[in-house]
């Protein structure tokens, strides 16, 4: 049974997973056409998470802030097109938590290893909080900060293991949230990575 975490935001724990070993082999697909890289805050910091984008628009950060590009700067190119594989995994997470019609123009993949986190932050980026935001873990396990409508409010701890889905929609959209690093472990797909894939509707 789906856990809610809160009002709109759901963990579907495995519903990945019998997919994991293609929605990996497209991931690897897209990253031969555009590379994980570690991308520079507005601050002038390199992120620790490598990423990586597919679909029409992908999220990219630089010097002058954030946004979403139709173009990878590092090639000059449209973004690897979405694999139908994971649009389809979206969509179908998305309706089993009560969100139905998804359609992301943008998946946002980050790729995780040892002592790599995600500080507290929220996606404020997209143009519409209507739609929801589904993300996918592969890989080793991490600890998901889930914290409140408030830099300061108090975070929960959630282990989202390799195949877990959570969709984030509703009042749950504008939480802060963030990811804490990751300790060293392997995993069979992955070996010492974590994977996860956010998709949205950018635009
Ligand atoms: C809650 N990624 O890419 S996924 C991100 O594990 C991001 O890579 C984390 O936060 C990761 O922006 C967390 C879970 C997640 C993603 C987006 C959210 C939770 C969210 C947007 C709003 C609220
Ligand atoms: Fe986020």
């Amino acid at each position: 049974p789906p856990e809610v975490l809160e009002p709109g935001a759901m963990v579907l724990r495995g519903f990945a997973l019998e997919k994991a070993a293609d929605l990996l082999q497209a991931v690897q697909q897209v990253t031969t056409q555009a590379p994980f890289r570690h991308l520079i805050t507005p601050g002038g910091l390199r992120m620790s998470v490598a990423m990586t984008n597919c679909g029409r628009l992908g999220w990219v950060s630089d010097r002058s802030g954030y946004r979403y590009d139709p173009l990878d700067p590092d090639s000059g190119q449209p973004w690897p097109a979405m694999p139908p594989l994971l649009r389809q995994l979206a969509f179908d997470a998305a309706q089993a938590a009560g969100f139905p019609g998804f359609a992301p123009d943008a998946c946002l993949i980050n790729r995780y290893a040892p002592g790599t986190r995600l500080s507290l932050h929220q996606d404020r980026d997209e143009g519409n909080y209507a739609h929801p935001i589904v993300s996918v873990s592969l890989g080793i396990p991490a600890v998901f900060l889930w914290g409140g409508a408030q830099r300061s409010d108090k975070a929960r701890r959630i282990a989202l293991m390799h195949g877990d889905v959570v969709v984030w929609g509703g009042p749950a959209r504008l939480r802060f949230h963030g990811v804490l690093p990751l300790p060293e472990a392997q995993h069979p797909l992955t070996g010492a990575h974590r994977i996860n894939l956010t998709f949205r509707k950018a635009s």
